[in-house]
């Protein structure tokens, strides 16, 4: 029960051998059942009235080479996003300092990058050990590492970085062509051998299947450790964007994945991340229910609106929850 107690990265007590077939009838099973079963194995790990507060802030935005058909801020899509270059480390720390003043526990700063260039490493070092002396965790999103890199990031002190494998194997060229999904996997291995923590899910809604979604969370509940946050982001759609009109999913099926994420690796944080705002307050509380135990706090996530701190401050009151940092 001891959230200090969690890190997942490197315990041998829970499930690494997970069947593709197992994940799949996880999916199939009555959302009531399923739901149960996440809620009770979350008890078994996690204080279920706690949820942990990140702060998200885009430290660079837009122009990126990639072709990520959701994303606002490649420089192949018209989205009418204002192209910047990395932030002061002075202003990123205002920020920083803001999102501690309104109780999150995490900082969490994110890079329009393919890739990181060794020519950011000093600035972004920099920035790591600033938000660092707050005494908040801090997190990176930065593109692809080698394995140097993502060791001089370890060693100025980031905590955890994300890199999202964002769906299953078989759907990943529908969604982006410019990398594919093992480029995802070595620098994921390359952040765990460099001793960070890693931040890995992925996004629901793109027009992948149930069996994709089964395909995603397999491969994170088989990877060599579970990832210790898992954000299960539903697809905001951008206007510009390729898929700028698609649909919104069920939100049942957000809860459906966050509680197989949940049963699949029971201690790590499951991440109810993008598309809040389309699912209400009870579509949250039943995705608190079924194991998600951490949010994005704060009214910006990179580009598009997130829920304002003080809608969330009412939520949790009257879910009786309180953040957990
Ligand atoms: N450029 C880096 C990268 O791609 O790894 C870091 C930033 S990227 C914007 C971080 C993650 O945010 C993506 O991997 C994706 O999972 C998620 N994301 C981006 N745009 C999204 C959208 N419109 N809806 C939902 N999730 C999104
Ligand atoms: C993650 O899984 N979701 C966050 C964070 N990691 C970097 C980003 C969500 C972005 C949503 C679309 C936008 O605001 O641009
Ligand atoms: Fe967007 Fe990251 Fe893809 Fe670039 S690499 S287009 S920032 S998701």
């Amino acid at each position: 029960m001891n959230p200090t107690m969690t890190r997942t990265d490197t315990d041998t007590d829970i499930r690494h051998d997970w069947t593709r077939d197992e994940v799949d009838a996880l999916l199939a099973l009555p959302l009531m059942n399923l739901v149960y079963r996440a809620a009770t194995v979350h008890r078994q790990h996690f204080d279920p009235n706690e949820v942990q507060l990140s702060t998200l802030l885009n430290i660079k935005q837009g122009g990126c080479s990639e072709d990520c058909k959701y994303c606002s801020q490649s420089a192949r899509y018209q989205t009418g996003l204002d192209n910047e270059k990395l932030m002061d480390p002075a202003r990123v720390l205002e920020f920083a300092k803001a999102a501690k003043a309104n109780g999150a526990g995490r900082f969490c700063m994110g890079a329009a990058w393919r890739d990181l260039k060794d020519r950011n490493l000093d600035q972004l070092v920099e920035i790591i050990q600033a938000v660092r002396d707050l005494g908040m965790e801090t997190c990176m999103t930065l593109g692809m590492l080698t394995p140097g890199q993502a060791q001089q990031l370890a060693d100025a002190g980031l905590d955890y970085y994300n890199h999202n494998i964002d769906t299953s194997r078989e759907y990943y060229p529908e969604v982006v062509t410019t990398r594919t999904f093992d480029d995802r996997l070595d620098t994921l291995q390359n952040v765990r051998d460099a001793g960070m923590h890693v931040c890995c899910g992925g996004i629901i809604g793109m027009g992948e299947s149930q069996q994709d979604r089964a395909g995603m969370l397999h491969t994170l509940a088989t990877l060599a450790g579970h990832p210790g946050s898992v954000p299960i982001n539903m697809l905001v759609p951008v206007p510009g964007t390729p898929l700028g009109d698609r649909e919104m999913i069920d939100p049942l099926e957000l809860v459906r994945t966050i509680a197989a994420a949940r049963i699949l690796m029971p201690k790590s944080y499951v991440r109810l991340s993008a598309g809040r705002r389309s699912i209400g307050e009870a579509g949250q509380a039943l995705c608190f229910l079924a194991g998600a135990n951490s949010i994005f706090y704060g009214d910006k996530l990179l580009t598009t609106p997130n829920p304002d701190e003080s809608s969330d401050m009412e939520l949790l009151e009257k879910l009786g929850m309180k953040a957990a940092n």
